[in-house]
């Protein structure tokens, strides 16, 4: 009985590993405090956010699906410039014009 029990333990802890090492559940449009998708993130869903708060100039790369397209804007309520990203990945730091740890609102 003993025996059976740790190796259940076993076998739930490997699945638990598995499922940290995936990929986040991507809904909409998430954010990554890093380039490459690294350190925390948040999903802000189809977009439409005017203010990102504690995210205000903070990610470094971005993750788009579940909607065509996201504009993240280098001010709050859609101002100053943008960059449109379509469905997929890409790193905010990629640009000339430089929009690592810019973006303030999100269409
Ligand atoms: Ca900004």
């Amino acid at each position: 009985m003993r025996k059976i029990g740790a190796g259940l333990v076993g076998v739930a802890a490997a699945a638990a590993l598995v499922i940290g090492a995936a990929a986040p559940a991507q809904a909409g449009v998430v954010l990554y405090e890093n380039t490459y998708y690294g350190g925390a993130w948040y999903d802000f869903g189809y977009g439409y956010v005017p203010a990102l708060g504690s995210w205000n100039d903070r990610a470094s790369s971005v993750t788009v699906s579940g909607t065509p397209y996201a504009d993240l804007h280098e001010h709050e309520y859609y101002k100053g410039a943008y960059l449109r990203f379509s469905v997929g990945t890409d790193h905010l730091g990629a640009y000339g014009y430089g929009f690592n740890d810019r973006t303030s609102s999100i269409y």
